[in-house]
């Protein structure tokens, strides 16, 4: 029998090709495989309502097998629908009026889907790691403040391993501590038991979409697709 796998992505950003590259890259099985999204889906990239109707799609397909984690984009978006005002401010700020014309160009309103995104957790939590979007001061998810989760910078971390999207790095880069590395791809390795995997490389920025495979017997490899955005 194969091995349970599990996939993690990041910061699509409406970085729709290289989202499909990269699900393709690393082999994704809809009928198996458990997916997990860091977040930041919407905002900044070429093909964000795109995007939007893919994920979805794939998540009406695999239910609970696709987890979908709250980015700041997310929260921003939302934010801005409730409040208006300065939560709108802050948003279009962050480029989330590409999000609304990029709705809007295909006939629709992003406020059609703010309960699609409001069922968006702020991590996810497993027996040998977590997943938020940002980072973790405490090691237990829920110890966390909202703020942390989705826009912290931390990376002094050593607790029970973590993985995160939410800074840009040119590398995929393991943190323990005060110590770091760069993670080698298409490397399988054993998945550390504590520290933090920071899994943006800052596609939307032109440099590459990073992924992670997990299996079930605790072996982990990360791998990368190129940019379509011209830097
Ligand atoms: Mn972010």
């Amino acid at each position: 029998m194969e091995e349970s796998r599990t996939l993690i992505i990041t910061d699509i950003h409406g970085c729709y090709d290289e989202c499909r590259s990269l699900l393709e890259k690393m082999s994704f099985d809809e009928e198996r495989d458990i997916l997990v999204n860091l977040g930041d889906t919407i905002d900044r990239g070429p093909a964000i309502y795109e995007t939007f109707v893919f994920l979805r799609d794939l998540k009406e397909r695999i239910g609970e097998r696709f987890i979908l984690i709250r980015g700041n984009h997310e929260q921003m978006m939302l934010d801005a629908a409730a409040e208006g005002g300065r939560s709108k401010d802050l948003w279009y700020y962050n480029s989330g009026e590409k999000t609304v014309f990029s709705f809007l160009n295909h006939k629709h309103r992003f406020q059609e889907f703010l309960s699609w995104y409001e069922a968006m957790p702020y991590y996810y939590t497993t027996a040998k790691y977590n997943c938020v979007h940002a980072c973790l001061k405490d090691p237990d998810p829920a110890a966390n403040d909202i703020q942390t989760l989705i826009w912290g910078r931390d990376t002094d971390y050593s607790g029970k391993l973590v993985m995160t999207g939410h800074t840009p790095y040119r590398f995929p880069i393991y943190y323990l501590g005060d110590q770091y590395g760069r993670i080698d791809e298409d490397v399988w390795t054993y998945l550390p038991e504590k520290g933090m995997i920071a899994l943006d490389t800052g596609c939307v920025y032109g440099n590459r979409l990073t992924g992670m495979i997990i299996t079930g017997s605790r072996k982990f490899l990360v791998t990368s697709v190129a940019s379509g955005v011209k830097k």
